[in-house]
């Protein structure tokens, strides 16, 4: 008795939970330290530009103290202030030099003693500038036409005037220093005067990418701005160093994942190589659940019901294995096996022509081009006891068609099948399948069957299904039926079948062999 087994999903497929697994972890860790990595270094040059701001502020205070000083000496003649322009100039750090301008002209330097020089010299470097809008970085001063320097410059309303050129090579020294805590690129910008930048400033670089910007107002006015900046290159490094510390967590993880996976997959497939192995093995059976008729008073049909017994580890409860052998796409080879057993069985009844044989059928069978030839192939086996075999379906199979079920039925039904939708009232709210659907009988779920009262109040739900059957012209099927009280009342509103413990439990075929020809029929049934 060969059972057809499914055919497993591209195996290129299967793995690829695993395969997402593993690499997860390190998708993320490389997001992860990129972000980190980028923070960090805004951070660390946060850092720098404000060590270089505060410094060049201090700087700054001392050259305006300065400036205040030598515009005070002013008026005079060079050759009597000279001394102190020298002296001030000499025993003060940062300064290029000091000098007096009268009208527009320089006319005292602590570096040249008396000079005759025009302020616009200055502007040469190097834009144009005059001493309002001063303080300013420069490229040069008429001294040193190549080095920076930040301009100070105070004129009085009697024409008289000073100015502080502070040297450049302080602040230069100090972006040189603060460069190296990460590979940065700094400039100084005074006003609107051209920056002055770290020697590290012209080195090629593929991609340079600005990390920060600090500003501050000057009490003169002009603003203070430190420019961050670092090659893409040193960002990557940071990046890769960062990755290196963490790769092994990810990549630990990753394999734990990945390692999850594989066991979940393997799991799965060998539940379906436990259920192919039990059914060679003939671990399924069947039960049979006496079906009742309130009109004949006679058991006038079965629903077949799987069951699994593993040596060893006792039964597996059915709505565990069929649940999973749909979840695994192992239902219609456990169906088609399921009909094998029961031609098995049949042949060894004694029930007349029209016994009703139930046969639960999964959604994906119901919805499978295969079904029809299933079931055709089932009838003719069991052609001798000529049964009137019952489709039992849910009402979500009918919910989700696609065409191919309604098929399916059509052409079953056309060769006298039946078909009775499964625990109704379970499953949807929906009811307009029933309009579109031809099927034959109403299953009524247990639970509406439980819900009717022992003292004979309503169970109004139930009511309703059964009505509703009664208008659809549809035979209803009680199912769970465990009390007189609820036969009874069933019987009263003339549902026509029921099922349940009532009446008798599903059984072994032998068993229901022997009950149906005692002809054990229930007295209170009766
Ligand atoms: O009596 P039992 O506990 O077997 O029923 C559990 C559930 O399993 C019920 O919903 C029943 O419809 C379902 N079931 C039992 N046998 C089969 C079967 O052969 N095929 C399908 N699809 N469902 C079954
Ligand atoms: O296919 P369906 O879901 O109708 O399966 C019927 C289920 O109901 C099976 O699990 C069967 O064992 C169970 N069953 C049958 N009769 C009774 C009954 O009287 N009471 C209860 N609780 N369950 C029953
Ligand atoms: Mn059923």
């Amino acid at each position: 008795m060969p059972t057809s087994g499914m055919t497993v999903g591209a195996p290129s497929w299967r793995y690829l939970p695993v395969a997402l697994a593993l690499v997860l972890p390190l998708l993320v860790c490389a997001g992860w330290t990129w972000l980190y990595a980028n923070n960090a270094q805004r951070q660390e040059a946060g850092i720098a530009a404000r060590i270089v701001r505060v410094q060049a502020e201090r700087i700054f205070a001392q050259s305006r103290d300065m400036l205040e000083r030598v515009a005070a000496l002013a008026p005079g003649a060079c050759p009597d202030l000279l001394p102190d322009l020298q002296r001030w100039g000499a025993l003060n750090p940062y300064f290029r030099s000091l000098a007096l301008a009268r009208n527009s002209r320089v006319y005292c330097s602590s570096a040249l003693g008396e000079v005759d020089a025009s302020i616009d010299d200055f502007s040469r470097w190097p834009v144009r500038i005059s001493p309002d809008s001063w303080p300013r970085t420069v490229a040069g001063t008429p001294l040193a036409p190549d080095r920076p320097a930040v301009l100070l410059g105070k004129s009085r309303p009697d024409g008289y005037g000073g100015i502080v050129e502070v040297d450049g090579r302080y602040v230069q020294d100090l972006l040189d220093a603060v460069a190296t805590m990460g590979d940065f690129q700094l400039e100084l910008i005074v006003g609107k005067g051209a920056p002055i930048r770290s020697e590290s400033w012209g080195r090629p670089a593929s991609h340079v990418v600005p990390l920060y910007q600090e500003t501050a107002d000057e009490p003169g006015g002009a603003a203070l701005t430190v420019n961050v900046m670092a090659p893409a290159e040193a960002l990557v490094q940071a990046w890769s160093q960062s990755m290196l510390t963490y790769l092994p967590v990810a990549l630990l993880i990753g394999a734990g994942l990945a390692l999850g996976a594989y066991r979940l997959q393997a799991n799965r497939q060998s539940f379906k190589e436990q259920l192919r192995r039990a059914m060679r093995a003939g671990e399924f059976h069947v039960h049979y659940q006496p079906i009742y008729s309130l009109a004949s008073g006679r058991c006038e049909g079965v629903e077949a019901l799987m069951r699994w017994e593993r040596p060893g580890s006792g039964p597996v409860r059915p709505d565990v294995f069929i649940a999973a052998a749909e979840a695994d796409g192992m239902i219609i080879a456990l169906t088609r096996h399921l009909l094998m057993l029961i031609e098995r069985d049949a042949r060894t009844w004694a029930t007349p022509a029209d016994f009703h044989i139930g046969v639960n059928v999964a959604a994906e069978h119901l919805s499978s081009a295969g079904l029809v030839a299933d079931i055709q192939a089932f009838v003719a086996n069991v052609a001798a006891r000529r049964p009137l075999v019952v489709l039992e379906i849910t009402e979500h199979s009918l919910i989700s068609d696609n065409g191919q079920a309604r098929r399916n039925i059509d052409a079953l039904r056309a060769e006298g099948l039946r078909v009775a939708i499964d625990d109704f009232g379970t499953g949807h709210c929906s009811l307009s399948y029933l309009q579109k659907f031809p099927v034959d009988y109403l299953k009524i779920d247990k639970g509406f069957v439980q819900a009717i009262e022992p003292a004979g109040g309503e169970a109004p739900v139930l009511d309703a299904i059964i009505t509703l059957a009664s208008r659809l012209g549809l035979a209803v099927v009680a199912e769970g039926v465990e009390v007189q009280y609820q036969f009874d009342y069933l019987k009263a509103r003339g549902v026509a079948f029921v099922q349940g413990y009532f009446f008798a439990r599903p059984m072994p075929s032998v068993e229901f062999v022997r009950w149906y020809a005692g002809g054990a029929q229930p007295d209170a049934a009766a």
